[in-house]
């Protein structure tokens, strides 16, 4: 794999910076979803991908498997794809596969986990007629760079998998869409992985599992402020809560202080009082119907191409096309 590597600001000043933001606020604290996948987070979400309750990856895998070949019929070549997020890669090699077409094509994953990019090289790198160059960047950062480096003629395809759009909030997914339909030419395509409404008990264990694996997941992301920026966070004095919004038809994560206390962060330079039963919300994952789909995608510059849907866990890959 040819590396891409970006020179970006301290990481380490960043998230502090964001940490200070987000447990100042007056009314809801706050914390942003991105910082759960360190290394123990994204090792944490792989087994989250694995448990019974949480159907999602498995569909969204399923849908790749049995659809690759429909999926390509619809896209030109020469071809270069690029993927937000690609994670491990594992699902994506369905595609990547189904794209032996007697030419050679580019893929591109963009990922801001070295480690991510890294097990992706080595999950694809077997595949001959696909060279990987890796993108350590911010999404739209990296996008920016691989349609800057197209070849005259290529299509370009952006996929967008795994329900990642449902971590945005509402109307910021039809911003970021947005922001990725103008960074590509008219014709290039997108594939949309989201997942679908379904039962409020189902959608609930899904985020609340037996195991315990997801509040393990919750949870580090204040272990990882004791890790990385000196906080006293005790652990045993939060809970996971998962709840359905019925307005933003989202599961949403928070940790409860199960009792009033002090924290303090050393290199947020922030002491922080939570009241008992007060909770910092920690990410979102919205829900869509395919009509809502199809609206967020008409808003966002793009026209629908094609759609599968899976039966047994319900969830959607759209293909789009820039307008
Ligand atoms: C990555 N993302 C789509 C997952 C989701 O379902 O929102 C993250 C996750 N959070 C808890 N479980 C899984």
């Amino acid at each position: 794999m040819i590396l891409r590597q970006a020179v970006t600001a301290d990481p380490a000043f960043e998230f502090a910076a964001d940490v200070r933001a987000g447990l100042l606020l007056r009314g809801q604290k706050e914390l942003p979803s991105k910082y759960l996948y360190d290394e123990v987070g994204s090792a944490l979400f792989e087994v989250i991908s694995a448990l019974p309750e949480y159907g999602l990856t498995r569909a969204d895998e399923r849908l790749l498997r049995m659809h690759a070949a429909g999926i390509v019929a619809r896209l030109n070549s020469p071809l270069v794809v690029a993927e937000l997020g690609s994670g491990s890669g594992k699902k994506t090699r369905y595609l990547l596969e189904a794209l032996d077409r007697g030419e050679h094509t580019r893929y591109c994953p963009i990922e801001i986990s070295h480690a991510a990019l890294t097990m992706c090289a080595r999950e694809l790198g077997d595949i001959e007629h696909i060279s990987i160059v890796g993108f350590e960047r911010e999404y739209l950062d990296g996008l920016r760079e691989v349609a800057a480096h197209r070849r005259p003629g290529e299509q370009l395809l952006v996929l967008f998998l795994g329900s990642t759009i449902g971590n945005f909030d509402r109307p910021a997914d039809v911003t970021f869409l947005r922001s990725v339909r103008n960074t590509l030419q008219t014709g290039d395509a997108l594939l949309l992985g989201t997942d679908l409404l379904k039962p409020i008990p189902q959608l609930l264990d899904a985020y609340d599992d037996a195991l315990g694996v997801t509040a393990a997941f919750n949870l580090n992301l204040l272990a990882r402020i004791n890790r990385e920026l000196g906080g006293n966070f005790r652990l045993s004095d939060f809970e996971h809560e998962a709840r359905f919004n019925p307005k933003t038809r989202s599961v949403e994560m928070h940790l409860r202080s199960k009792h009033a206390q002090t924290v303090h962060i050393t290199r947020a330079g922030l002491s922080v009082r939570l009241e008992e039963g007060e909770t910092i919300w920690t990410e979102s994952s919205h829900k869509y119907s395919p009509s809502e789909l199809l609206q967020l995608a008409m808003a966002a510059g793009f026209r629908f191409q094609g759609q599968w849907t899976d039966q047994e866990w319900p969830f959607a890959e759209t293909l789009l096309v820039a307008e």
